[in-house]
């Protein structure tokens, strides 16, 4: 698989430069490893829609994966107020409307987003207009919205994601705002702090007791983060490997998109400096007539989703936007219609890794075509994608993404499924048999557990029937390979956001981590952490991050099963590295852990990128930089099938 770290391929040259070092001690592996991309299984997908009892009609269905009775399967939250109950089995997928039953007909949507308040091990979840609906663990859903404090009139939001940003163990709210007209109304976007809570919101039953409940705070205003904008994916990942959870607002409207960078708690916008604003040029193009300069200016971005593309250990972010690429007169005559050369492109931005973990935009070298903008003749359909989400679909263990497309009148405006074969992604909807026009909604989901991820779209099925917006459930019934999966439980608690599975095989890393959404307007994937193994050999070790540093290896668990795992108790060791601060090119450096324990392994990264790259057995290795820059040196310490920690250092290499 190392082979496939060609200057022509979606690594890029960065990133084979600072892998030259890796590909030095592992070649004797490489030349055993076959010279083309494996193969990819030709993809099959059935439509069960009717069979799984999800033939309904709603206005724009938009799809929360979670499984809020625990039973390990994923049920399903339409629109943040129907709740259909998972009850596939023996291959049959099956789900049953239960909002009723549950108690929550009184909820609002437009989405929803499940997570763990309380951390009582049951999955409560809040909804777009502000509601939040705890889990009694006994069937039934309570509506603590009042009691929580949480004011966001309705409207003011259409994305949302929970994440512990204090790093207390506790989930906070991080809300994207709007921007509305008839009547203009703009909304900012807010950070609600959630206080410790001792007890299970259970026993909270009776009225009077929940006086005791501590409200949530709003520190948006505090925080400098209180921006009016409408942010319509707003999804978490640690894309810089410090332990904490980053958010990228992906905004509307021709604005900036945020990175809002954690630091000790407090988020700040950093996408100018890592490189994922969008692209803001206004002086790209003269359009010929009047000789006017004109350029992109941002873009409206209406999805997002973190995902490791590439497999170098490092989550890139694919970001999908409305880039109306027409432009020209307008058909009624007039003016000229300027569109499609103020919206910026759909794009995908590779992290380069540490130190900087900048991010450059590979769209081109990854095989997705930029169509060109311009009248007729020059305009070649458009691009409308109005989500992003990501999965391996084919167990090839490389990840695949489907956007949808909105305007569902139009020939072009299919949701597109891209399918990734390590080096390049090619369009692939219609050898899935995956046609389907309009809409915001998709997830993935192994609804019948059989270790091939499933997709749940909206949209019509003829473009002819946009209006009609119904959700398509497609079966994956691809010849694919072996998988492996993870269910990720800290003590009873459920959803755990920011972990993170490192999964090493023979010859090459996969890196997942637990966010809560993806994609546009706060919807949500299976919680489970699924791979699809290719032909990367077998699994060789897995490593759970735990939020607050606990780093747990699992060895080689079986593969073709969804493994449920806990939280080990043990104390999370203080790992510290000592090495010289700056060194020569072609120098020999030595590195040394502390404290040296028994039975502790070692592995060890030199570069940019969390490629393995030296394993000792002793806490100290010594490492030969090539080039000038700036790298990261990471160790892991574990006790094989037991628990350990990481560390890190920064080294400067000069001439
Ligand atoms: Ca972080
Ligand atoms: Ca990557
Ligand atoms: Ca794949
Ligand atoms: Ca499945």
């Amino acid at each position: 698989m190392f082979v496939r770290f060609t200057s022509d391929s979606m690594h890029g040259k960065t990133i084979v430069m600072r892998l030259i070092s890796a590909l030095s001690i592992l070649l004797p592996l490489i030349l055993c490893m076959p010279e083309v991309p494996g193969q990819s299984p030709k993809l099959s997908f059935d439509n069960v829609t009717q069979e799984a009892g999800l033939s309904v009609s709603t206005r724009e269905p938009l799809f929360s994966f979670g499984d809020f009775d625990g039973d390990g399967d994923p049920d399903l939250l339409v629109d943040g107020r129907t709740l259909f109950r998972n009850d596939s089995s023996d291959g049959e997928i099956k789900f049953v409307n239960v909002t009723e039953d549950v108690g929550i007909s009184a909820a609002k949507g437009p989405s929803g987003c499940w997570f763990d308040f309380d951390l009582d091990g049951n999955l409560d979840f809040a909804t777009t207009s502000g509601q939040i609906w705890i889990n009694d663990g006994k069937g039934k859903f309570l509506d603590f919205t009042k009691e929580l404090g949480v004011t966001l009139p309705f409207g003011s939001t259409s994305a949302m994601a929970w994440v512990d940003i204090n790093g207390d163990g506790w989930l906070d709210l991080f809300t994207g705002g709007n921007n509305k007209y008839n009547p203009t109304q703009h909304f900012e976007q807010t950070l609600w702090l959630n206080s410790k809570r001792k007890r299970a919101f259970s026993r909270f039953k009776r009225p009077k007791d929940r006086k005791k409940i501590l409200p949530m705070r709003n520190v948006s205003k505090d925080q400098g983060i209180d921006q009016k904008m409408y942010g319509r994916a707003i999804v978490d990942c640690d894309f810089d490997w410090d332990g904490d959870q980053d958010i990228y607002s992906g905004n509307y409207h021709l604005k900036a998109n945020f990175l809002l960078v954690n630091d000790d708690g407090k988020l700040a916008d950093k996408a100018g400096e890592f490189g994922v604003t969008g692209v803001n040029d206004q002086e790209m193009f003269t359009i010929e007539k009047t000789g006017q300069k004109i350029g992109y200016r941002f873009g409206h971005t209406i999805g997002a989703t973190w995902a490791d593309l590439n497999n170098d250990g490092l989550f890139d972010l694919w970001v999908s936007n409305l880039a109306h690429k027409y432009a020209g007169p307008r058909s009624k005559g007039g003016e000229f219609d300027v569109r499609g050369y103020i919206c910026d492109d759909s794009n995908i931005f590779i992290n380069q890794g540490a130190p900087s973990f900048h991010f450059i935009d590979e769209r081109k070298s990854l095989g997705i075509k930029i169509r060109p903008s311009g009248p007729q003749g020059i305009f070649t359909g458009d691009e409308l994608w109005s989500n992003a989400v990501c999965g391996d679909l084919d167990n090839n263990g490389w990840v695949d993404v489907f956007c949808n497309q909105i305007y569902g009148d139009l020939s072009y405006s299919f949701g597109v499924l891209y399918m990734n074969d390590g080096v390049k992604f090619r369009e692939s909807h219609k050898e899935a048999n995956i046609n389907i026009w309009g809409g915001y909604g998709a997830a993935f989901a192994d609804l019948d557990s059989d270790g091939r991820l499933d997709v749940v779209i909206s949209g019509a099925a003829d473009p002819k029937n946009e209006k009609q917006r119904e959700i398509h459930v497609f079966r994956n019934t691809t010849d694919s390979g072996a998988w492996i999966g993870f269910d990720l439980a800290e003590s009873k608690r459920r959803l755990n956001v920011g972990a993170k599975v490192l999964l090493v095989q023979e010859s090459g890393i996969q890196i997942r981590e637990m966010t809560t959404t993806m994609g546009s307007h706060a919807q949500q994937n299976d919680g489970r952490i699924h791979f699809g193994l290719g032909d990367q050999g077998d699994v060789k070790d897995v490593f759970v991050y735990w939020p607050g540093g606990l780093v747990q290896s699992l060895g080689a668990p079986k593969t073709g099963k969804y493994h449920r795992i806990k939280k080990p108790g043990s104390r999370t060791p203080k790992l510290k590295i000592r090495g010289p601060k700056t060194a020569k090119v072609g120098e020999t450096v030595r590195f040394q852990v502390s404290p040296a324990k028994k039975n502790v392994v070692f592995d060890w990264d030199f570069g940019g990128s969390r490629m393995p790259e030296l394993h000792t057995e002793s806490p100290e290795a010594t490492h030969t930089f090539d080039q000038m820059g700036t790298y990261f040196v990471w160790v892991r310490g574990t006790r094989p099938k037991k628990t350990g920690a990481e560390v890190h250092m920064v080294i400067k290499i000069t001439e």
